[in-house]
């Protein structure tokens, strides 16, 4: 039996514009995803953008029973900063009424809200004025994290403030993958730091009032880096990837400085950001309760194929490496590798204090799962099943091999929308019939996690190969 311990928490996790549609509904101003659709429909998966998700704006009762129903204790969305405040400074009372609502009826139904203020999706507004490279980005994410706390902190007694903040720097400004879609690694580190100073911003302006007497922690995606080879040059690599992907987000999140190998690098190849004096103090002083750890897949590299100086490129330091042994996800192609998550779970052990931290991603978008329906229209997702017994079983090593993880949440509830794939690949416990008024329908891994939650683990099957 791989057994968990007693109030570990168990759920899932999602974000508002990946959710809720209504996107210019009520007040809510456009973000980036919405107005990049207006923009360039065609780049989305079949013309499906963010105001046409999950509807939960109007349905999220109907998710929330059916989180009792799994007898979920917790689940993580996001509020979108949008909503809340449509130009930046007015608060807007019809996003105060859904989230308060939204979050009452969770907590209502025995389900612990985790909210996260950030998921990629950054106020065109804001974004007019140079999104996270401009300064100002910094003080204006301070004063939505405060208002944040001040509407909802009575109810939400553990908040996020960034979700995968890797993400939007790299595949904003070193990929195409989100808007503004350029390639400038400066100004990607532009990005990060300013990104990475609002984070500390806002947990100082969680601590600053004494009625907030919860968590505050962030979500990072930790893929671990395994270099291909013992020899020296791959080594190095892996190092270099490590520092930029992993140790730029976790030394500063948890220690509270940025690791000086990589303030040298940096410096080597003229691609230190700006910055201003007194932000030290304040990274020193607002490190996190908790991580989040979004695991999908491990980072594998090389020695880098084309070095290249000045570096204009993380490439220039590692080369992806493509493990020809890999198990992978057809349909997303990422690696599947559940000892990836005991590694980071050690990690956090061994490298960062122990701190408290829980899995708040990890899953497998698979897409066309109509074709595993049943004549009862449950979607036979065994492949899903196998996913999470294996990293399940891995996680509970780490913790009985004394990693501090106090939760495991699966991404996602019900099917969301995933950016440009859109509806593509789908990851929930539940099917979203788009078609058929978005009328959610079971899978068979939601009756698997519920059992899995009622016994405080499960009963290990045998084809399971990890
Ligand atoms: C994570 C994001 C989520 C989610 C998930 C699945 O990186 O935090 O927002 O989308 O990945 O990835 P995708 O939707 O790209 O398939």
């Amino acid at each position: 039996m791989i057994k968990f311990p007693k109030d570990f928490l168990w759920g899932a996790a999602t974000s508002a514009p990946q959710t809720e549609g209504a996107a210019l509904v009520d007040g809510k101003s456009p973000s980036t995803w919405d107005k990049w659709f207006e923009l360039e429909p065609e780049l989305f998966f079949d013309n499906v953008g963010p105001n046409d998700t999950s509807n939960v704006y109007y349905q999220y009762k109907e998710d929330v029973a059916l989180m009792k129903k799994m007898s979920m204790n917790s689940y993580r969305t996001s509020i979108a900063w949008t909503r809340l405040l449509p130009d930046g400074k007015t608060l807007n009372p019809k996003a105060v009424k859904f989230y308060r609502d939204y979050f009452q009826e969770m907590k209502d139904n025995g389900v612990e809200p985790i909210v996260n203020l950030f998921h990629f999706d950054m106020p065109w507004w804001l974004m007019e004025k140079g999104g996270w490279e401009a300064r100002e980005s910094v003080d204006h994410f301070a004063f939505y994290a405060k208002t944040a706390y001040e509407q909802f902190g009575d109810i939400v007694k553990t908040w996020a403030t960034f979700n995968e903040p890797l993400v939007h720097i790299e595949c904003g400004y070193m990929g195409d993958a989100h808007y503004p879609k350029v390639y400038d690694f400066k100004r990607a580190i532009q990005v990060g730091y300013h990104t990475l100073l609002a984070h500390a911003l806002a947990v100082k302006a969680y601590r600053e009032n004494p009625n907030n007497a919860g968590q505050v922690g962030t979500i990072l995606n930790l893929s671990p880096v395994y270099p291909k080879s013992n020899n020296e040059e791959d080594v190095k690599a892996g190092k270099i990837a490590d520092l930029i992907y992993i140790r730029s987000f976790l030394d500063t999140t948890v220690h509270g400085y940025f690791p000086d190998e990589l303030i040298e690098i940096f410096r080597e190849n003229s691609l230190l950001p700006v910055t201003e004096e007194g932000d030290r103090q304040i990274f020193e002083e607002n490190t996190v309760d908790f991580i989040g750890c979004n695991y999908y897949q491990p980072l594998r590299v090389q020695a880098p194929k084309n070095p290249h100086f000045p570096a204009t490129s993380p490439g220039a330091f590692s080369s992806y490496y493509d493990w020809p042994e890999k198990e992978i996800n057809p349909h997303r192609g990422w690696e599947i590798y559940p000892q990836g998550m005991y590694d980071i779970a050690m990690r956090l052990k061994n490298d960062y204090r122990n701190i408290p931290w829980y899995i708040s991603e990890n899953g497998m978008g698979v897409s066309e799962e109509e074709r595993f329906m049943d004549e009862n229209g449950v979607v036979q997702d065994t492949y899903r099943i196998e996913f999470l017994e294996n990293h399940l079983t891995k996680l509970s090593e780490a913790i009985n091999d004394g990693s501090n993880c106090f939760g495991y949440h699966m991404w996602t509830f019900s099917d969301c929308w995933s950016w440009l794939n859109a509806y593509k690949n789908r990851y929930g416990f539940y099917r979203v019939n788009r078609e058929d008024d978005y009328k959610r329908s079971d899978k068979t891994s939601s009756y698997w996690f519920k059992s899995v939650i009622e016994n405080g683990g499960f009963e290990k099957t045998d084809d399971s190969n990890n």
